[in-house]
This record gives structure tokens, sequence and C-alpha cells, in this order.
């Protein structure tokens, strides 16, 4: 294989469902022409099945936990802490330079946007059109490739919406002949604080019965901070005949249950739990009209869901631009409380993997206002924006990966909170830092608040466990 010819995109996304996924990665080549073939066969099934039908290597054996990082038990072998001048750069890296072929990518990347400066390398996004690309931003790979080991990477990401800040491993210099083709995304990162970590077999790939050609990875949108649960009581009920939510989350919104209650409930119920008896939700009534932006269609969700009193059942929206749900009363009514909960939760499993207690949410809305109709006009009752929470376009954060042969460990902040089996991934990688600016929502709009932003990578380090040196 052409040492140079293999440039991928860290643009995988996920749509859908927890382990429902459709894929966006490309590969190219230098000349910008798309690899629609791998080297290795091709493999057709029948069936819209995540995993090949009988392929009993993806399913799980035993559940592994490694808690806290132990980073005595390892031993730094590789590291760059970018504390040097700009065109030292080269020593360690190599640059792509000219557009990104991707169609949902509409950044080309340059040398020119990879800056080293105060300790740091910074991915710069610029809106200048280049190569017919409306934005700029900068992508590098190291000249080195790397084996098993624990990968960490300190980073803040692009701080605005669009962007896709990644920290992952593709093996650039070639695999040995045999060896599968393996993605390992220790972050692909959305503003402000969305981790998706992610392994990809870009050898095997399967056609569905719709056509789509399909290859296996378990895209996860990890949102650690914020919270399932919403419980709004407000200080005056409101009078209205309408209540609505609106959101601009990049993805699926998952509305497990939304609740509003009248001036009689005085304290807020648990929200995980099914209603008292005594207790009226006023959008579960049958003459409550509710209406929504569109759901998603790629599994059962209902918008009945997200009033029926079931956690395990949830209302999935549409996936791109504005979602919103609307419910309209007969009549007027009082509304004094509002409760919803919202995402996936640890019960809702994924494929292949585990996740830890504590950092097992995802799929948390990124933001949300709630608003109620009164003498003719619509009024604010109640906003939230994740990035008050936790802005990861300001906080610096470890992410990392340790990998051997059995198993793939994320963490983050030097924290486990997700392991994957590792059945694909076993020869020499390449490490990647990039910043994409992705289109069509898929990480958030973009607009002009893009332009200067940077991901910024304070280092990269390379460990190795010592009972294997
Ligand atoms: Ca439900
Ligand atoms: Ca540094």
């Amino acid at each position: 294989m052409n040492k140079s010819l293999i440039i991928v995109l860290a643009t995988s996304l996920m749509l859908g469902a927890c382990g429902s996924t459709e894929q966006l990665n490309v590969m190219q080549d230098d000349t910008g022409d798309k690899v629609t073939q791998s080297s290795t066969q091709s493999v057709s099934y029948k069936g819209d099945n995540l995993f090949p039908p009988g392929d009993d290597t993806m399913k799980p054996e035993s559940k592994v936990s490694g808690g806290t990082f132990d980073y005595s038990q390892w031993t730094l072998v590789w590291q760059d802490e970018f504390d040097y001048p700009n065109d030292e750069l080269e020593n360690n890296w190599i640059s792509q330079n000219g557009p990104t072929a991707h169609p949902l990518v509409a950044s080309s990347r340059w040398r020119e946007n990879a800056v080293v400066v105060d300790g740091n390398l910074e991915l710069q996004a610029r809106k200048e059109t280049r190569a017919g690309q409306e934005w700029t931003t900068g992508n590098v790979w190291s000249k080195e490739s790397f084996g098993y080991g624990y990968f960490e990477a300190r980073y803040k990401y692009a701080a605005a919406p669009a962007t896709n800040n990644s920290f992952w491993l593709w093996p650039a210099h070639g695999s040995p002949k045999g060896e599968k083709r393996c993605e390992i995304d220790i972050n692909e990162g959305h503003f402000p604080n969305v981790v998706n970590s992610n392994v990809h077999n870009w050898t095997d790939k399967w056609t569905t019965a719709s056509g789509g050609l399909k290859h296996y990875n378990n895209q996860i949108a990890h949102t650690f901070y914020g919270e399932p649960v919403h419980s709004i009581q407000l200080d005056e009920p409101v009078k209205t005949t309408k209540i609505r939510l609106t959101s601009k989350n990049p993805k699926s919104v998952y509305l497990r249950e939304f609740r509003l209650f009248g001036p009689s409930v005085n304290e807020l119920p648990i929200a995980m739990e099914k209603l008292p008896d005594s207790v009226v939700n006023l959008a579960a009534q049958d003459d409550v009209q509710i209406t929504h932006s569109g759901s998603s269609w790629t599994e059962n969700a209902k918008e009945s869901f997200m009033t029926d009193d079931i956690l395990a059942s949830r209302w999935v929206s549409n996936s791109q631009g504005t979602k919103w749900i609307q419910f309209d009363f007969p009549f007027e009514q009082d509304v004094s409380g509002i409760q919803l909960v919202n995402g996936l939760l640890k019960d809702d499993g994924i494929n292949n993997g585990w996740l830890e207690d504590g950092l097992a949410n995802r799929n948390l809305m990124t933001d949300f206002t709630i608003e109620y109709f009164a003498n003719g006009n619509w009024q604010v009752v109640h906003e939230y924006q994740s990035s008050e929470i936790a802005n990861f376009g300001e906080e610096f954060h470890t992410y990392g990966v340790a990998w051997d042969e059995d198993y793939l460990r994320f963490y983050f902040d030097g924290k486990l909170f997700y392991t994957v089996r590792n059945d694909v991934c076993f020869s020499d990688t390449a490490i990647l830092l990039s910043l994409a600016i992705l289109k069509q929502n898929y990480s958030g709009e973009i607009t002009e608040d893009l332009d200067g932003t940077a991901m910024t990578i304070d280092y990269v380090r390379y460990y190795q466990k010592k009972s294997s040196m």
C-alpha cells in the first residue's frame, strides 16, 4: 500500500438509537478519490442487523472494570508536549494539505492551520475559501506507529458548534497483510461536551436489506455532564392552553417521560419512578393533542411513549434540524410543575461493551427551552444550556484509551467510562489529531462563531504496560 495513500476523515457520527448506527467515515487517497473497495473481501449479509448474523466473536464474554487509570503500572515511552517552535512540528507529525473529500465536511485542511504556540498545538478554524471549501482547519498524524499501550491527549475543543475535535488511531502507514483495518476513535468531541468513542472495523463490511453498506462499529455519544432528569417547579402557576419544548440538540432527542402538573401537586414526584396514583400528568390525558417536529424512522419511537409513565419507553425525535414537541389542551390549564427524563440510560445497554456507573448517560439534550402560550404569545418558562454545566471548549480534559489484545478501555480524566472487547485491532497504528467542520447540523449549526476557534492540544502521551515490557 502506498504509504501516503490513506487519509481518513474523523467524522463518524452517531445517528439514532444505541447500537443502531449509520457510518459517515470515508477513506480517500491523496488524489481525493474515495477508496470504495478495501483490499480485503467485503461480505454481504441479509438483514439490517448491526452485527453479521451468527458472528459470535462480537459478543462479550465477561465484564471488565479498571476504575481509575493507574499510571504507576505504565511507562511513558513517547510523548509530544508541543513545547517547541512551530517549525519543529514536522519532527513528529505529517499534515494534510488540501481539500477534504467527505461530503459532510466543510473544511479543507492545511499545515498553516496547525500552529504550535504557548506549549500547545492549535488546530485553527478559519473562515476562508480554499480548495473549494468555505472553511479551513488542521489535521495531523504521527510519523511513528505504535502498538498496544495507553494513549492519552489533553485538549480543549474548538469552542463552537459544528466542530469535530478528534483524537484517534488509524494505521496511516499501512497494516500488515491479513490484519483488519481498525480505527479507534478515542474521542470525536462535539461542543459543548459530547464525547464520541468508538472502534471501527473497516475490513468486514456487509450490505443491509435496504442496500446500505455497513461495517462493525459502536458509536456512542457520551454525555457525562448534565442529568437525565429535569424537574422544574414554577414560582407561580401559569394559565395556558399550550406548552412546548424546543431543542437545537444536534442529534435525536430521546424523551422518556414528559410530565405537567397542576397546583394541587405541591411536591414534584420522583422522576425516575412511576407516578403515585394520586398524581395526574396533565400531558398524558386523552384529550391532549401532541404535535412535534418529526419522529425517528429508525426504530419504534412513538410520541405516546413520552407520556406512558414507563421509563423504559421513549419518543425519539428527528435527527436533523430543530426539534420540538407541543401539547395542546382542550381548555385552559393551570401548570405549576414540569418534569422530564431524557437521553439513554445505562439500562439501555450497548453492543459489545460495558458502561461504568456514574458515567453512563448518553445522548442527553445539549439545550432546550420550554414555553407556554398565553395572551396570544409564547413565553419562556424555562431554559437549559449544557454548556453552562460543562464547556469542553473552555476546559482542558484528558481522553485516553488502554488498548491490549483483549480489550479497549476508554478513559475520561483518568476515569474508565467504557470498555469494548477487542476483536479487530491487532497491528500498529499512527496517532491522529483532527479538526473538521461538519455540515448538516451533525454536531450543531455552522455559524461565524467558528472563525478563530481552535482545538487546542496540550500534549499527547503514549505508555506501555510495565509487565509487557
Ligand atoms: Ca416512557
Ligand atoms: Ca504542552
